[in-house]
């Protein structure tokens, strides 16, 4: 007989109704699911607080999880084994491209919420970091919006059009959540939306201004792309068939900053902190965390390894991390940072061997990325007389390795292929340019950064 799916175990394991939906979401993937509906599934109040989950690009995540209705497995995958847990909060699982059921629920008084994970390149900014209203698909939501002919389909123009709708049907404020890696994510959430709006329609980023509040917020659970093997240990242990299970470490946390004028969950039963002044956590996970993902993913890759754990385990990479910790932990201010315990804690976690955290994964979008990991780093060091070569070091690694991967996604790419093209300190100008003019314009930061090509290829490496 072929397992039961989870449809049929859906009956079994929803205490009473779904919960109505009083969160939206944008960008219904692996991370929102291992954390926000984590989280909101383990709130004390979660009867009361069910999620409607929009997809970005694609509708596939939506469509599985809608059979299942909006049910998954949570794999928490430790050193020691797996342990399994089904998730309830997600109650409407939707493809993206629905914007009217999307503006629907947003224009909904019931609503209170709207958490975004929708990566930090939907963000759409350029490297002075306010708007890119020139990047053509801005340019394309914005000709759709002013002509009400079809619509939007960024992330950031879904949401303004769905915020134009609560404005009309008067529905009141609500807080968005940024759920991305951005520094100050909630600001920046801000000035896109706000800036999309002010370039559409005048009255609805003055509204948007007066009544969304933007939450900052800093995440963290390290979730891996789920594979086939997953499905099938879901099945093995279960004893059903899950379509859309997520793995992830056992570690999570959540640190918010904001007003949340219509009310929200209490995540802080699930282990969600509130505090006043979220920037020095922020930049701890940022840098310490995110930045030494992606060094490990330039450096790791152009070393030959493949995931986290492996790049680790070389001590050339492990050497250019321990230096950016140091550089990054002379910049990290605030009290009770930890930062001694937190660094132990997190060469624990990217040691998981168990957990096969893809360095291509994190090599994405690299141009956004280093703008929040390497570069505030590497300023902050010039600020105070110092090289910054570790996070120039950083730099370096992602320039080789733009020059050298068969693959290379970035919102950049053809601005990357271009500068790739010229060669020599050219190149290596063009490059900066395209993270931070100001270190583009600092010889010595280009003089740097050119010397240190090369370190994680070929034979002029020293350990
Ligand atoms: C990673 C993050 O892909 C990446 O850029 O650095 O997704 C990282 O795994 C998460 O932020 C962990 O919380």
């Amino acid at each position: 007989m072929p397992p039961a799916r989870l449809p049929q175990l859906s009956r079994a394991i929803r205490p009473s109704a779904k919960a109505p939906v009083r969160i939206v979401h944008l960008g219904l993937g692996a991370f929102h699911r291992s954390h926000q509906a984590w989280y909101t599934h383990h709130a004390g109040d979660a009867a009361g607080w069910g999620i409607a989950s929009f997809t970005g690009r694609r509708p596939d995540a939506a469509l599985a999880l809608a059979e299942q209705d909006g049910l998954y497995t949570v794999v928490e995958r430790a050193d020691g084994g797996d342990s399994f847990e089904i998730v309830s909060s997600i109650v409407e699982a939707v493809d993206g491209a629905d914007v009217g059921r999307l503006a629907a629920l947003v224009a909904a008084p019931a609503t209170a919420v709207i958490t975004l994970t929708i990566t930090e390149a939907a963000y759409r900014l350029g490297a002075d970091g306010s708007l890119d209203r020139a990047a053509p698909d801005v340019v394309a939501d914005l000709a759709l919006l002013a002509s009400g002919s079809g619509a939007p389909t960024t992330p950031l123009g879904r949401l303004v059009f769905a915020l134009a709708a609560r404005r009309a049907a008067a529905a009141g404020p609500l807080a968005v959540v940024c759920c991305d890696n951005l520094s100050s994510n909630g600001t920046v959430a801000r000035h896109a939306v706000v800036g999309l709006a002010e370039a559409w329609d005048a009255g609805l980023a003055a509204w948007i201004d007066e009544n969304i509040s933007f939450v900052s917020t800093s995440v963290d659970r390290i979730t891996p792309r789920t594979t086939g093997a997953d499905l099938a240990a879901v099945e093995a242990e279960c004893g059903y068939r899950d379509n859309s299970p997520v793995v992830a470490e056992p570690f999570r946390n959540w640190v918010l900053s904001g007003a949340f004028p219509a009310g929200r969950p209490r995540w802080e039963d699930a282990g969600a902190v509130f505090v006043d002044e979220i920037e020095p956590y922020e930049n701890r996970k940022l840098w310490l965390l995110n930045g030494a993902h992606s060094l490990l993913a330039y450096a790791g890759q152009l070393r030959g390894h493949t995931t986290v754990a492996e790049a680790l385990a070389d001590p050339l990479c492990l050497q250019a991390v321990e230096r950016f910790w140091g550089e990054a932990e002379a910049n990290l201010h605030g009290a009770d940072l930890r930062i001694p315990e937190y660094r132990a804690e997190l060469l624990a976690r990217f040691r998981n061997t168990r957990i096969a955290h893809h360095l291509a994964q994190i090599a994405m979008d690299g141009s956004t990325k280093l703008r929040m990991r390497a570069v505030p780093v590497l300023l902050a060091e010039r600020a105070q007389g110092r090289s910054g070569e570790a996070a120039a070091l950083m730099i370096s690694a992602w320039m080789d390795f733009s020059a050298a991967a068969a693959e290379f996604h970035d919102p950049l790419a053809t601005d990357v292929a271009a500068a790739n093209r010229l060669g020599g300190t050219d190149r290596v100008r063009a490059l900066l340019a395209l993270l931070n003019p100001d270190l583009a314009a600092d010889d010595a930061v280009v003089r740097l950064v050119e010397d240190l090509s090369g370190t994680f290829s070929g034979p002029a490496v020293q350990e």
